[in-house]
């Protein structure tokens, strides 16, 4: 705000008045052009008010004068920030002739706050201050508690003669009010509802921020109390003693962790103060959420460079010592090791500049070099220490899967993208592929066992429908892990035939087929055909199940047939079974028999009850089946031998399929 060529000081006696004039004058482009200081005059711009008062509240924290930060919103929507920290200086600038408090909350960037180099390294957004807020507010009281006093100073949107706005006014000079053993300062005030389209503060937006607020500065207690709510229900407190490892365990509950401690990594350069907490998942997808100065870096940036880089370098160095790496060539990606893996990382520095489309990218380059040097020594450590030899290797483990997996999809798609490999699917011998190119009509039925594979290509209607014959062994028992089913005849005949390639180059434009049936037997070996399959689906081919492709065909269990007359009616559940027995006169009249696999329907029973568009049933496969595949595939392939006998022993009777089918025959 201030220029260079400021015009020569006023003589001394009109110098107060003068300077309470520029003060005014000062607040006033807040009010003209809200948009420049806080964003959008939106929800989001009025909630931004909030966190420039905490943020504040946040730096006494920081700074080691505070550990209590409570915000309170009151019926009227107005709201309270409170800190136990050193107060704000009451004592009179003495160039500014004005309080410490005063200068705070009337001039835009005031105090030493942000000429002060040491003082701030929390900062909002744009740093924008108190007051922004007093001038973007109807009305703002303040109060410090400091050496046993109550200092109080009020501040409104006022109007002068000619009706102009003047916002943010000194109402009350800063004065002693009352004694207190507090200490510390307190922020009430309420947006202006001439500025923000609402001004009515969300809980739920509040909570979100200080439990946030409360994992990146551990120790820390943030109490939010809503005396909009019920009594029993207003008052809710954050405190975090872990910090960034906490907020690593909050974000991973619900997955399963491969170690159970988040790895801590702590350290500074150049000014620069890098912290991270980062724990492996068996999940599949990376997680990194990032923050300089407590805001988070949505975008990413050179804070997040330096820690990729970090980690890729020492875990390679790592698996080379350890001899999962051989040849001096041999490299993992930096994808392999983040597959899995939550990471947070927070940093705190002077001067962040922000790039990018939402300015949430970090820009400064030397953030780079200083994350990248901090994690690379700390990590080294850690990897170097004995105790945590286990969990390195649970993490090179599941990097070379990461690359396996990565390998046979690379190789799977350009398989897939020969030319004249459809030709091949053919040439194979075992695909039927249908005449028809009505993709939105065609159908591609995987069946398992070669003999029910025949007689659906001899049931089928040829011109929508394709059959892919799947042999249940070698898919069974030899290809256990993902990426050896990817080397599975058949299922690259799935991947070729289906014509949208797999992993990051899926495209749902070049779908073949729009209904992918898989027909199975209700055995054991069936079901761990369909969770294969499933599994494979979700991991390589998702929005195939995401938008509904996929189904899993339904054969009748059961056939019944009326002793007298012949009549047959066929029934997909147990219970069903019952219904049909009882409307063909009981269970007296009737021969009931049940199938035991595909292979026992010869072909246009076939079509008739499974094929048939207009009889068949089937189950459209959705996000809960494929978890359940997925529990089904880890304990039937997984190592754990015990858990895989209780599993098969609970589920022979296969109540699970009929369990699916009653949910949603008819
Ligand atoms: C409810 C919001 O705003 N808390 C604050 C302080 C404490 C000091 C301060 C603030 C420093 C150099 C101006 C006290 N004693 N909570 C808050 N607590 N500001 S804001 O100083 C202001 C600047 O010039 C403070 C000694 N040094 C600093």
């Amino acid at each position: 705000m201030k220029t260079p060529n400021a015009p020569a000081p006023a003589p001394q006696k009109t110098k107060y008045t003068a300077q309470a004039l520029t003060v005014l004058e000062g607040l006033r482009p807040v009010r003209v052009r809200p948009g420049m200081y806080i964003g959008d005059t939106d929800s989001k711009g009025m909630h931004h008010l909030l966190w420039e008062i905490i943020d504040n509240a946040v730096d006494e924290a920081v700074n080691g004068y505070a550990d209590c930060i409570t915000v309170t919103v009151c019926e009227d929507n107005s709201m309270i920030v409170t800190d136990n920290g050193r107060g704000m200086p009451v004592d009179i600038h003495p160039d500014k002739k004005m309080s410490g408090v005063e200068l705070i909350f009337t001039q835009l960037h005031a105090g030493g706050k942000f000429d002060n180099k040491s003082y701030q390294i929390s900062g909002g957004l744009h740093g924008v201050g108190a007051s922004v807020v007093n001038a973007l507010s109807e009305w703002l009281v303040t109060e410090v508690y400091r050496d046993g006093h109550v200092y109080r100073a009020e501040f409104c949107c006022d109007t002068d003669e000619e009706g102009n706005l003047i916002p943010g006014k000194v109402k009350r000079h800063l004065r002693a009010c009352g004694k207190t053993d507090k200490q510390g300062s307190m922020v009430h005030f309420k947006p202006d509802a001439r500025v923000f389209s609402t001004t009515r503060p969300d809980a739920h937006i509040i909570t979100q921020k200080l439990r946030e607020l409360a994992f990146l500065n551990a120790g820390v207690t943030f109490v939010f109390t809503d005396l909009r709510k019920a009594p029993e229900e207003q008052k809710q407190t954050f405190c975090y003693r872990g910090g960034l490892v906490d907020f690593i365990r909050y974000h991973n509950s619900g997955k399963t962790p491969l170690y159970p401690d988040p790895i801590l990594i702590e350290g500074a350069g150049d000014g620069i103060s890098v912290q991270v907490a980062m724990q492996h998942t068996d999940a599949y997808t990376e997680s990194i959420v990032s923050y300089v100065n407590n805001i988070r870096t949505t975008e990413g940036g050179t804070h997040e460079t330096g820690f990729k880089l970090a980690v890729t370098k020492v875990f390679n160095t790592a698996a080379r010592e350890m001899g999962v790496l051989k040849d001096k060539d041999e490299n993992f990606t930096g994808e392999d090791f983040r597959e899995g893996m939550s990471a947070v990382i927070l940093i705190k520095m002077r001067d962040a500049q922000f790039e990018g489309q939402t300015k949430a990218k970090l820009g400064n380059a030397g953030v780079k070099t200083a994350t990248e040097a901090v994690v690379t020594e700390q990590l080294s450590r850690f990897v170097q220490n004995i105790r945590h030899e286990e969990i390195v290797k649970q993490i090179l483990e599941k990097a070379k899967s990461a690359r396996n997996v990565r390998e046979a999809t690379k190789k799977a798609n350009a398989l897939a993208r020969q030319k004249n490999s459809l030709d091949a699917v053919a040439l194979v011998g075992k695909f039927a592929a249908s005449i028809g190119r009505d993709y939105a009509r065609n159908e591609m039925f995987i069946v398992e066992g070669d003999s029910a594979g025949g007689s659906a290509k001899q049931a089928r209607d040829r011109r929508f429908q394709a059959i892919l014959p799947l042999r249940g062994k070698p898919l069974n028992s030899e290809k256990r892990r993902l990426d050896q089913i990817l080397s599975n005849e058949e299922i690259r005949s799935i991947i070729t035939a289906l014509g949208t390639g797999i992993g990051d180059e899926f495209k749902m434009q070049n779908l073949r087929y729009n209904r992918v049936i898989i027909l199975a037997d209700a055995d054991q070996d069936g079901a761990h055909i369909r969770a294969l399959l499933l599994t494979f689906f979700y991991r390589y081919m998702r929005p195939l199940i995401l938008e509904g492709h996929v189904f899993i065909g339904m054969p009748p269990l059961y056939r019944i047939e009326k002793k007298a007359g012949g009549e047959v009616r066929f029934a997909y559940t147990d219970e069903e079974c019952d219904r049909q027995t009882e409307a063909l006169g009981g269970s007296r009249g009737v021969v009931i028999s049940r199938y035991k696999g595909l292979g026992e329907m010869n072909p246009s029973l076939l079509w008739e009850t499974t094929m048939d568009p207009t009889h068949r049933t089937m189950i459209r496969v959705g996000i809960e089946d494929v978890a359940e595949a997925e529990r089904m595939v880890t304990v039937l392939m997984g190592d754990n031998s015990e858990v895989r006998r209780e599993y098969i022993i609970e589920n022979a009777n296969f109540s699970k399929t009929d369990e699916f089918a009653s949910k949603y025959h008819g």
